[in-house]
């Protein structure tokens, strides 16, 4: 077998939104027959992947009678089952609807806030049903065009009062689920509120139970603010807080792309796959590996599926090329941590002494500022990884 083709162990999901897409955009019709939910399952499964994701309306169409519902969710299982997947993330459509053209959450008007909480309760029971453990949040319409027609400390306000409301709400359920929230700077409006995975990990520390919500960050949207994906990831990491993650392509400056995982910033994608898979020595994500991203409109449901292969053998690769280069013996000791026994301990834990210390401590500016890092070598070797000629 190919060791790049994918397995369930590599722990790889789709969106039935992703690959379902049918290349409809703001110009042109769809281009693809919208394909059954059952039939991604397998599809997926025959492509290696390992789990299928899904907002509560692509699988029960808005405005389904309860028996329907359950009918079309006991096949969906049915399929599940049938070809071993598993759901391990869902979330609501809180942006489809016309209900939503000036937000969910945020809304101005009580009974708009209201049906959202009402449909994410819903989506909440849905996906636990199918048994996922992550719920995620992407606030689509939570923004504005005309800036005036609220104090974006409300938008917070409403925003925190939602979350502590459904937080209770899968306590008291007994539910065994987190929250992952995902930010985006604009698009589908004007601004977002919450545009960068940064604003979100400041907001989850206000809530009353910040242990059940952490981040979904997607490397199309911090791309799109010009930011660097790697460290926003690496942020919420350290904190503890990546509960899921959108993996697609994006080039800056653009709208949302959601191109195929790698296809663009192959670097970037490098350094992520790096962090991901803690090939430096680092304690590895473990969580789901989900695509958010969707095929060229150019394709036909053949195409869809080389753009899935194509994802997840891109990360194999990447994963395989983040290995070998952190095992490279000119990589590690150009990174290797300088130790100096006597200067570590008084950097850490202030005392009146350490600081007597530090004062006293003989350093030379002009001398320390002298040494080349050879940061041009180990970027080099990087791009020489990469290229697959070392
Ligand atoms: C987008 C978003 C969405 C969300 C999805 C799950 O820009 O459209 O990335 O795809 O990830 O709604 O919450
Ligand atoms: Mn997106
Ligand atoms: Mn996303």
């Amino acid at each position: 077998m190919d060791p790049f083709d994918p397995t369930a162990k590599d722990r790889f999901t789709f969106g039935l939104w992703t690959v379902g897409n049918t290349g409809r955009d703001p110009f042109g019709e769809a281009v693809r027959a919208p394909l059954a939910p059952t039939h991604i399952v397998r599809k997926l499964s025959e492509c290696g992947a390992w789990g299928v994701n899904l907002h509560d309306n692509d699988l029960v169409p808005f405005g389904s009678s309860a028996s329907e519902r359950d009918r079309i969710v006991r096949e969906f299982k049915a399929a599940l089952q049938e070809h071993g997947m598993c759901v391990p993330m869902a979330t609501t459509n809180l942006f489809s609807h016309p209900i939503f053209k000036d937000g969910a959450f945020t809304s101005n008007d009580p009974k708009v806030r209201a049906f959202a909480l009402r449909k994410t309760m819903d989506g909440i029971d849905l996906g636990v049903e199918l048994g996922a453990r992550v719920y995620v949040f992407w606030g689509g319409r939570e923004g504005t065009e005309a800036d005036a027609c609220r104090d974006p400390r409300t938008a917070v306000a409403r925003t925190r009062e939602a979350m502590d409301f459904l937080c209770d709400y899968v306590r008291e359920q007994g539910y065994d689920l987190v929250f992952a929230l995902e930010a985006k700077p604009n698009e589908p409006r004007g601004d977002i509120y919450f545009p960068t995975t940064g604003h979100m990990l400041h907001f989850i520390s206000t809530l009353a139970h910040p242990e059940m919500v952490g981040v979904n960050p997607e490397v199309a949207h911090e791309t799109m603010a010009g930011l660097s994906f790697t460290h926003g990831v690496a942020q919420a990491m350290e904190a503890g807080k990546l509960f899921h993650i959108d993996l697609n392509a994006q080039r800056i400056g653009r709208y949302d792309q959601d191109f195929r995982f790698g296809s663009e910033d192959v670097r970037q994608a490098f350094l992520l796959v790096r962090l991901l898979e803690g090939t430096l020595g680092t304690a590895p994500y473990t969580g789901p590996l989900h695509f958010d991203a969707h095929a060229y409109r150019s394709e036909d449901e053949a195409g869809v599926w080389d753009f899935a292969r194509g994802c997840m053998r891109t990360y194999k690769i990447l994963k395989a090329r983040a290995q070998a280069f952190d095992a490279d013996p000119e990589v590690r000791a150009l990174i290797a941590e300088q130790n100096d026994a006597a200067i570590e301990p008084l950097l850490s834990g202030y005392t009146k002494d350490k600081a007597a210390k530090l004062r006293a401590l003989a350093l030379d500016p002009a001398s320390i500022s002298k040494r080349g890092l050879r940061y041009e070598r180990l970027d080099q070797l990087m791009i020489e990884h990469l290229l697959g000629v070392r």
